[in-house]
């Protein structure tokens, strides 16, 4: 396979632990900058993708997912509910194009659609598409049937998360293997779709862990279009609720991390925004990440307020009309230097 250093816009496939280890463990301003050099060659670095999601059937999921409020195996207060009806589906789609959302995600706590739902599935992906809206959903595993339907109803994006490295996985969920998963995405990708995928931090897993599930991701034979990455969000009553607060520059240096393994695809600063403060956002940002979802809700825990988001923007000046038309080539060219050159171009103490 092809090696080529990060500052072209070859996209590697062949990432070795002990190089993502090192880009962990770089000083934090070094590995912001690069990931921040990295984002600016593929983007432009003011413009955040937003996503608004939709639980369109809701708990009583079989599946054991230890983070997961929807699974029927724990108590966790959440008010069952049948699949939607796709005319409020697509109510709410138009609301949340009225309110400034690219895409809309249908989530549905399923282990895999049964047949018997995918007419409805299919409708709501059509309707959603009519509106001009870019379409995603994540209704658990997918077989090759099933996944051609999707895209040919016009399904974009099929959102289907790794969650972590293949070792800790076992701890997390007992009934579907990280090979069922791998074989969803290969489907979906097989289709015609954009893959979404991702995983989460802040579930007891290990720094080999978080490296881990990045080198699954970015050593795919595609890279996934879209990586969402959630920090956990804690629900009472499902086996992670006690888990102890993931360091925050743990979750940056990691969105940073995967700016740098799979510079093209957008990565999502996904679930966990509500408990982040907005300097930390921002941070995320500047390491590279350029998806939300937007609105009040995730699928079942809060997200935070559409004006809060809007200020934060604001603030920010992302998504203003404001547009990057120079790449800073001369950053490139220093990084590209050894440290000792580098040095001497900025300061010489000796000198
Ligand atoms: N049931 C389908 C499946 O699991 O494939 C689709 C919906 S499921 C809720 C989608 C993703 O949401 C999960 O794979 C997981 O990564 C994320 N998620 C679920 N609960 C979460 C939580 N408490 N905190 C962070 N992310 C969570
Ligand atoms: C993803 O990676 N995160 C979203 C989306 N894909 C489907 C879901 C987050 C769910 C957070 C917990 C909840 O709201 O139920
Ligand atoms: Fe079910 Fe998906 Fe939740 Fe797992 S993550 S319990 S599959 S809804």
């Amino acid at each position: 396979m092809r090696q080529s250093n990060e500052f072209d816009n070859g996209v590697r496939h062949d990432w070795q632990y002990q190089e993502v280890a090192d880009l962990f463990a770089l000083p934090m301003n070094d590995l912001l900058f690069k990931a921040q050099t990295v984002h600016r060659q593929h983007f432009d670095p003011n413009q955040v993708q937003v996503s608004t999601l939709l639980s369109i059937k809701t708990g009583a999921c079989p599946e054991d997912c230890a983070y997961c409020p929807q699974s029927a195996r724990y108590d966790t207060k959440l008010e069952k509910e049948k699949l939607m009806e796709v005319e409020a589906v697509i109510e709410k789609a138009k609301a949340a194009k009225a309110a400034g959302s690219d895409r809309f995600c249908m989530g549905a706590a399923w282990r895999s659609p049964h047949e018997r739902d995918m007419p409805y599935v299919l409708a709501m992906v059509k309707g959603v598409k009519d509106l001009g809206m870019e379409t995603c959903m994540t209704l658990g595993m997918l077989d090759e049937s099933k996944s051609q339907r999707l895209a040919e109803a016009g399904l974009d994006y099929y959102n289907h998360n790794l969650d972590t490295s293949p070792e800790f996985y076992k701890d997390i969920i007992t009934t579907r293997t990280y090979s069922d998963r791998l074989e969803t995405l290969q489907n979906v990708r097989d289709a015609g779709m954009k893959v979404c995928s991702g995983g989460i931090l802040g579930m007891g897993e290990e720094q080999k862990d978080r490296i881990g599930l990045l080198m699954q991701l970015a050593n795919m034979p595609q890279h996934p279009d879209s990586v969402p990455i959630n920090q956990l969000v804690k629900v009472e009553g499902t086996p992670l609720e006690t888990e102890g607060d993931l360091d925050p520059f743990d979750f940056i240096r990691a969105i940073a991390v995967a700016r740098i393994l799979m510079p093209k695809s957008h990565v999502r600063l996904s679930a966990g925004r509500e408990e982040m403060s907005e300097e930390m956002q921002s941070m995320c940002f500047f390491a590279g990440a350029n998806s939300i979802f937007y609105g009040e809700c995730l699928l079942t825990t809060p997200n935070p307020a559409a004006n809060k988001d809007q200020d934060l923007f604001r603030k920010l000046g992302i998504n203003s009309d404001h547009k990057v038309t120079q790449q800073p080539k001369e950053l490139e060219e220093i990084l590209a230097q050894k440290p000792a050159e580098k040095e001497s171009m900025f300061y010489n103490a000796a000198g």
